[in-house]
């Protein structure tokens, strides 16, 4: 399999600065000749132009930096859909989590209908009328599922980009009010970190994986890191105690790899000012790897 590399050193959807440079930490952590290693080969595109803070307003209080995001999507959203023509994997590294905008806008205007699997200690399910912090990050699974800002909603192509049905959210354990009542009203699937304990990961991720992948339709995974406990993933702007085991988050990867539908990932959130020796970028090229298909034996 040919993956292509996609940096997106996005600063703009999250409040605490340095996701921007998780790009490079991933890179710098072994992420190509792992991936050789592994039997891939891989093409690296580079980073696409992301406008920096420092040179923007950030305009509504409620949508932060909608104008800049919106521009990085649709570019995004054809480097993925690009990628995915040439038959290749598109691994969108970012950034922060509202890079997925553009890479799941990209892949359902290659696919007809996908599945998502959300990995994250949040549920990203907010609107401007719910989010407490106006960072896009929190909204943008909503966005894809047709809810929220309009310029969100609405970014090139159809509406929803993902069918809500679709959508598994795995991990999650900090849900604002409002995103709450968001995510019970659309019915939209959230295994949470209290079903992860009690039924165990393995089965949680098979249902996950039948939720977002019935039909044999394709999965698109987006992993943020703080979804993994804090312990393990020092290196993420809101880190939430709780999270995710190394061996869960291994077991994870490792069935959505046997799961054979998985045909795009991006890797969020990882920010190297707030990490340790760069072990959160580490341990997502471990996650990246055991999701294309490196096993124990
Ligand atoms: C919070 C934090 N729910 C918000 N969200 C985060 O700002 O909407 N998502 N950190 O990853
Ligand atoms: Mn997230
Ligand atoms: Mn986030
Ligand atoms: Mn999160």
């Amino acid at each position: 399999m040919q993956i292509r590399v996609i940096g997106v050193p996005m600063d703009l959807g999250a409040d605490r600065r340095g996701v921007d440079i998780g790009v490079s930490a991933i890179r710098y952590a072994g992420l190509h000749e792992k991936l050789r290693a592994l039997g891939h080969s891989v093409k690296d595109i580079g980073n696409l132009h992301v406008p920096l803070p420092e040179n923007q307003p950030a305009g509504d209080p409620h949508v932060k930096y909608l104008e800049p995001i919106i521009q990085v999507a649709e570019e995004l959203a054809a480097a993925v859909s690009e990628a995915l023509q040439a038959g290749d994997l598109p691994l969108v590294l970012g950034g922060d989590h509202s890079i997925a905008l553009g890479s799941i806008t990209g892949v359902a205007s290659f696919y007809n209908d996908i599945g998502v699997i959300w990995i994250d200690a949040h549920g990203d399910f907010n609107t401007p009328e719910t989010t407490p912090s106006g960072n896009i990050h929190g909204m943008v699974l909503a966005a894809l599922a047709g809810l929220g800002h309009e310029r969100l909603v609405h970014l090139a192509g159809r509406v929803p980009k993902v069918n809500p049905q679709n959508i598994a959210i795995v991990g999650v354990r900090d849900l604002d009010p409002g995103e709450r009542e968001l995510l019970r009203a659309n019915r939209i699937h959230v295994f949470t970190m209290t079903d992860i304990d009690r039924r165990g990961i393995s089965a949680i991720m098979e249902e996950a994986i039948t939720v977002a992948g019935h039909n044999g339709r394709r999965i698109h995974l987006s992993l943020d890191l703080d979804a993994l406990d804090p312990s393990e993933a020092p290196g993420v702007g809101t880190p939430v105690r709780g999270g995710l085991s190394y061996r869960e988050a291994h077991l994870s990867m490792e069935l959505l790899a046997a799961c054979g539908q998985i045909c795009s990932i991006d890797v969020v959130e990882v920010n190297p000012i707030l990490d340790r020796e760069n072990a959160t970028a580490s341990l997502a090229v471990g996650l990246v790897l055991s999701a294309l298909g490196k096993t124990i034996l």
